[in-house]
């Protein structure tokens, strides 16, 4: 038996919850900090059979991988300035990614 702990951004943590139990994984999510940026993530515990754990990663990968998000959210003064003097300019800003470690279990039990 395997264990994956998988460190995911808060906002990715519910969803891949989900994805995860919808596929008969046993999921356990931990919010956690992160040490650097000091920043609220989510752990997630899995504990699951060898041969199933690329199954989970893949399920990790496809729905918190790395992806770029356009966003109009930033204000960029005097460019093309309207009135007030701002415009919003469309910028790109990456989201997501995962941090996976995958370790042994030595005995495992449920009472
Ligand atoms: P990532 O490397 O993608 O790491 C995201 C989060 O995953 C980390 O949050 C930490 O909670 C966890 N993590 C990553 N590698 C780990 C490891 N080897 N052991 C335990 N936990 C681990 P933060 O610590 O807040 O880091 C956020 C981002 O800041 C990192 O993104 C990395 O791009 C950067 N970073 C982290 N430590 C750094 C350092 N010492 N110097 C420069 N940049 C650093």
């Amino acid at each position: 038996m395997k264990i994956i702990y998988a460190i995911v951004g808060s906002d990715d943590g519910n969803r891949v919850t989900d994805v995860l139990t919808d596929h008969h994984f046993s999921v356990t999510r931990l919010a956690t900090t992160g040490g650097f940026l000091k920043k609220g993530n989510s752990t997630l515990m899995i504990g699951t059979e060898e041969e199933q754990v690329d199954h989970a990663i893949e399920l990790i990968r496809d729905t918190c991988g790395k992806r770029q998000k356009i966003t109009c959210d930033i204000p960029a003064p005097n460019i093309g300035s309207i009135s007030a003097g701002y415009v919003m300019m469309p910028v790109s800003v990456e989201l997501g990614g995962a941090t996976i470690f995958v370790t042994d279990v030595e005995r495992f039990e449920k009472f």
